[in-house]
């Protein structure tokens, strides 16, 4: 694999940001803002778990769903990301049924909603892959980079679809927070270089496969940070790097904030992460980001 500048544009995702109906700010008077090229993607994250803060018998809305995913689009996101299962550490596994339940309803009514964003489905368990795809999904976001589920390389193959691979040691629910490496940087690399052999040998294209060295995910404030400042040494692997920060824990460590304040945080981690070569960030902020990484392309390219 060798590296090319602006990876990411290859997914045919870039959008412009004065494209009609979203990004347009006439009144703000900054009418020469606009012809920058969104030359990075922003994949907004919309939830489908249980809500938290309630009993624990209610459910997020799929209507709720859908108005989220259609803000974030309209914010500027070209990848709406579904998940249905929560990945955070320590989390408890979902059923396949119940992850279905939640997460199709919301891809078909947002399909039905007219969305333009490409429709992530947060899977790694075959089924949901399957029922995602044939409700309208044309991207799988695995954590687990196909060891969970192997088979989700045909049905992703089978559907032309792009495919996330992630970094983790473990999996969610047994990753230790602070795992060992020598080399934390050349270990996510060796690991994703053969899970893209993995995927590309059970029939995946190359060109239909994004990297992530999965932030937070069983690493520590000092490995996290690396990752980021050595990010170019994962963009070099040739395919387009997407980075999930997006208020993670690591960024309170530094800044002592909840997840609620960790904006400003998560933007600094994605444009050191742009300037270093990635090109696909997922956020739950999307607008916020959108106007950092536009301002940090036009002045990298000025
Ligand atoms: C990531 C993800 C990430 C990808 C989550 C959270 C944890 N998928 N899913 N990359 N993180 N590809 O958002 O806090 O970093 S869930």
């Amino acid at each position: 694999m060798t590296a090319e500048p602006g990876a990411g544009r290859a997914m045919g995702l870039e959008t412009r940001a004065q494209a009609p109906g979203r990004l347009v700010r006439t009144e703000a008077g900054v009418g020469a803002l606009s012809d920058a090229v969104m030359d990075f993607t922003i994949m907004g994250i919309v939830n489908v778990t249980p809500d938290s803060f309630s009993d624990g018998g209610r459910f997020f809305d799929p209507a709720d769903a859908v108005t989220h995913g259609l803000l974030l689009e309209a914010e500027g996101a070209a990848i709406l990301d579904v998940g249905g299962e929560s990945t955070r550490p320590g989390a408890d596994p979902v059923e396949a049924d119940e992850e279905s339940r939640r997460v199709v309803p919301v891809i078909e009514a947002l399909v039905a909603a007219g969305v333009t964003a490409r429709i992530s489905v947060d899977t790694s368990k075959a089924e949901v892959t399957e029922r995602a795809l044939a409700a309208g999904a044309t991207f799988v976001n695995d954590v687990t980079a196909l060891r969970a589920a192997p088979e989700m390389a045909e049905l992703a193959a089978a559907a032309d679809a792009e495919l996330c691979l992630m970094h983790m040691v473990g999996t969610p629910r047994t990753m230790q927070a602070q795992a060992h490496y020598d080399d934390v940087v050349s270990e996510v690399k060796r690991f994703l270089e053969e899970r893209v052999a993995f995927a590309v040998g059970h029939g995946v294209a190359e060109e239909r496969i994004i990297l992530d060295p999965g932030i937070g995910f069983g690493k520590s404030l000092a490995h996290n940070l690396e990752l980021l400042r050595r990010m170019d040494e994962l963009v070099a692997l040739g395919r387009p790097v997407l980075v999930g920060t997006s208020r993670k824990s690591f960024i309170g460590a530094l800044t002592g904030a909840d997840a609620d304040g960790r904006l400003s945080g998560t933007v600094a981690t994605n444009v050191i992460a742009y300037e270093r070569g990635a090109r696909l960030f997922r956020v739950h902020d999307v607008r916020p980001n959108v106007d950092a990484l536009t301002v940090t392309s036009a002045t990298l390219q000025a």
